[in-house]
């Protein structure tokens, strides 16, 4: 059962129109999976709060969506069919190599007087792997890509994609990466319009409201059988483990990553109620493109077989 806080969430921030076709895409994909396939949801990317109904202004939250895209990709290479959860014009799997500046991807080749722009030599095999990966993912049916934008829309989509895959009990996975606001306005205190400069105003006050914990309903309901593996951002690291430690006493799940935003590419915690097990990579290995999602992602594996 879903708390009031929710449910109030739920009415005041109506579904997206889009809502429907969501919920048919990942019904269609959960049933071209094998029976022995496991599926995952990975979240990936900040939600936007807007400001205004008619929004120019919004908040966001912080992330590259790096985190998400690059472990779906080894969720993907682990045999699991992969639901990606990200934000919109964020990271994707096997594409998000080639983010970045062109002038990082492309190189000016002159050939006498004709000249032509052609991919980076070192680059080449990236592309070919990338090219090739995404082509058995689809053939394979193995991975499916879902953009938001909104914490609203965030919030509807995680709940439809769990109910969808509630028939799929112990075999799912959550993997619930994406930096999720904590605070929005609700509609009805939403500004219709832009919210107007001028004389006299010196100051913009703003009142944002708690969003409710749907960790929460996500365990007790929208996912019961599920194993859910939820991350922690913080900056101070006297914080980090602490909070990691009240998450998993509040909302009852497995396994919570712990990172810090300045070392998040080298360094988690994987916390549980009574462990708390660092993982850090050396400089040598940032330095050969070692990247910390491929062991995060081999140790939430091998927790959900054993679960
Ligand atoms: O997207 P990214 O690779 O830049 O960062 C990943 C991350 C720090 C957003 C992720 O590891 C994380 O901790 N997500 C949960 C954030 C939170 O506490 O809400």
């Amino acid at each position: 059962m879903e708390g009031e806080d929710a449910m109030r969430f739920f009415i005041e921030n109506p579904a997206p129109s889009t809502l429907v076709d969501v919920e048919n895409k990942v019904n269609k994909f959960i049933d071209l999976q094998p029976k022995d396939r496991n599926i995952v949801l990975v979240t990936s990317g900040g939600t936007l709060v807007p400001l205004e109904k008619n929004m120019v202004r919004y908040i966001d939250n912080f992330s590259a969506g790096n985190r998400g895209a690059a472990s779906a990709e080894y969720f993907c290479k682990s045999g699991y069919a992969v639901i990606f959860l990200y934000r919109n014009y964020g990271m994707k799997p096997f594409v998000r190599h080639f983010e970045g500046p062109w002038t990082g991807i492309f190189t000016k080749k002159s050939v006498g007087s004709s000249s032509s722009w052609e991919i980076k030599d070192s680059l080449r095999n990236v592309l070919n792997n990338s090219l090739e990966n995404l082509e058995l993912m689809n053939e394979r049916n193995q991975l499916l890509c879902l953009p938001y934008t909104t914490l609203t829309e965030y919030v509807w989509y995680l709940r439809t994609v769990a109910e969808c895959l509630k028939c799929i009990r112990s075999r799912a996975l959550f993997y619930l990466a994406a930096a999720v606001s904590d605070f929005h306005i609700p509609s009805q205190d939403m500004s219709e319009h832009k919210i107007q400069s001028g004389a006299g105003k010196d100051k913009l006050e703003l009142t944002m409201r708690p969003v409710p914990k749907f960790l929460r309903y996500l365990v007790d309901s929208w996912a019961p059988e599920a194993l859910i593996i939820s991350f922690k951002l913080e900056t101070d690291e006297n914080i980090l483990i602490d909070k990691a430690r009240t998450a998993l006493h509040r909302y009852n799940h497995q396994l919570v990553i712990a990172n810090l935003l300045s070392t998040r590419r080298r360094s988690v915690a994987f916390v549980t109620l009574d462990s708390v097990a660092w993982l850090h990579l050396s400089d040598e290995d940032l330095r050969n493109g070692v990247e910390i999602e491929d062991y995060i992602v081999s140790r939430c594996v091998q927790l959900h077989k054993a679960a």
